[in-house]
């Protein structure tokens, strides 16, 4: 199999190495650049970053730091329980325990390599192994708890450099009736949005259906059921069940999500072309935003210190010169300054009056940030956003 680099993104720091000061000493930056697998069309970054420097004990991001996610696991919790009712269920990346902490009524299993996440779900009384998700944990687990009738994924299996002893382990911790449930951002969104952002050194892949389909064939899991969800960006939730187990359907919407990629031309190379050269010009009209609303002397503040951002930041050159600080709500990234850019981040209070302009880090919830701030709008505040392509809104 071979890999063709399409995008070159430039140096790129640690997404989830928020800096105590804006001067840092040593900060670790490698080479961003996307690869096309020319056999399963697996879209990846070209050289991942060693797990042990993005996910440690100073893990910031909060799974339940909107109100859109809270709402979107809990109405999922509900889901599960009627379709599936299961007797136990694993989540491998049980962050805070935003999902997890919905089957307190039933054996509840995380997986969180993050120690300083792991530490507030074992608090919440949910047994969890603050390690990576490897075939070797699969087996220490069903020897202690037995296999699963759920295993969930969310915005975490694209994290997992290697990807078949992930879905063997899967496959291995799952009882024969079971069901593995992934959710990750869709490609096809992504090259449609033109959210480059959906790449940094923590999203080691971004998943097709597609090459979903061809990465799992000698895993002894199959795909039965889809739902495109318009969770961060436009996300896939994606239903795995063992080939054995003839009780579930293979589902029509599995063919027609296939066919909607191909259509794209999710398979060839030359989308990855396309796609490269509208991403250096998104970059190029953005910069000019930036600047004339600069020009203008006016006021430019970052909302949502996302992690996605940072790849727009350090592939823009986007830092002091142009935004004057970042407002967020998650304690773990306030007071601190964004990777690479080296931005202040300051504690979300309302978005203060001298503000003219805020750039939307967590474009992914607009809907939910707009409602918010009415009063800024209201007063003539504008939001920059670079999805789908660079505007003023
Ligand atoms: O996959 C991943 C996703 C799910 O979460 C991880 N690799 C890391 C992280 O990525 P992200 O930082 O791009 O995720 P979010 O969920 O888009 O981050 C939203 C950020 O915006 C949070 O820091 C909270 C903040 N926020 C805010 O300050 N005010 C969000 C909302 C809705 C708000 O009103």
């Amino acid at each position: 199999m071979k890999k063709i680099n399409f995008l070159n993104l430039g140096k790129h720091p640690i997404t989830n190495n928020f800096l105590p000061n804006a001067k840092p000493k040593n900060e670790f930056f490698y080479n961003l650049k996307l690869s096309y697998h020319t056999e399963t069309k697996l879209i990846s970054l070209n050289n991942f970053v060693p797990p042990k420097k993005m996910f440690n004990n100073r893990y910031a991001h909060r799974a339940s730091a909107s109100m859109t996610m809270r709402q979107a696991y809990a109405d999922l919790a509900k889901k599960i329980k009627k379709k599936f009712n299961p007797r136990s269920i694993l989540e491998i990346g049980s962050n805070d325990g935003v999902f997890i902490k919905h089957f307190s009524d039933v054996q509840n299993i995380g997986v969180e390599p993050c120690k300083n996440l792991a530490d507030l779900t074992t608090k919440m009384k949910i047994k969890t192994y603050d390690k990576f998700w490897t075939f070797q944990l699969s087996k220490k687990i069903n020897k202690k708890h037995g296999k699963f009738d759920v295993i969930y994924s969310a915005n975490t299996i694209s994290h997992i450099h290697k990807l078949n002893e992930t879905f063997k382990a899967i496959e291995n911790s799952l009882n024969v009736e079971g069901v593995f449930i992934l959710e990750d951002p869709s490609l096809l969104k992504s090259l449609q949005k033109l959210s480059y952002d959906q790449f940094y050194d923590e999203h080691a892949y971004v998943f097709s259906i597609t090459a979903l389909k061809n990465i799992t064939k000698k895993s002894g899991l199959e795909i039965f059921n889809i739902e495109a969800l318009n969770t961060h960006g436009g996300s896939n939730r994606v239903y795995f069940k063992k080939i054995i187990n003839k009780k579930f359907k293979i589902s029509n919407n599995v063919k027609r999500h296939l066919l909607t990629e191909k259509k794209y031309g999710i398979h060839k190379f030359k989308t990855y072309q396309i796609f490269a050269k509208k991403v250096n010009k998104s970059k190029e009209s953005l910069i000019k935003i930036f600047q004339s609303i600069k020009k203008k002397k006016k006021k430019i503040i970052g909302y949502g210190a996302t992690y996605k951002s940072s790849t727009v930041l350090n592939f823009c050159k986007i830092s002091k010169n142009y935004i004057n600080y970042f407002v967020d709500t998650t304690p773990t990234k306030t007071g601190k300054f964004t990777p690479g850019s080296h931005i202040p981040i300051k504690e979300y209070k309302g978005i203060a009056d001298d503000v003219d302009y805020a750039f939307l880090g967590a474009w992914n919830f607009k809907d939910e940030i707009f409602k918010k701030e009415k009063k800024f709008i209201k007063r003539g505040g504008k939001f920059i956003t670079h999805v789908p392509f660079p505007k003023i809104i």
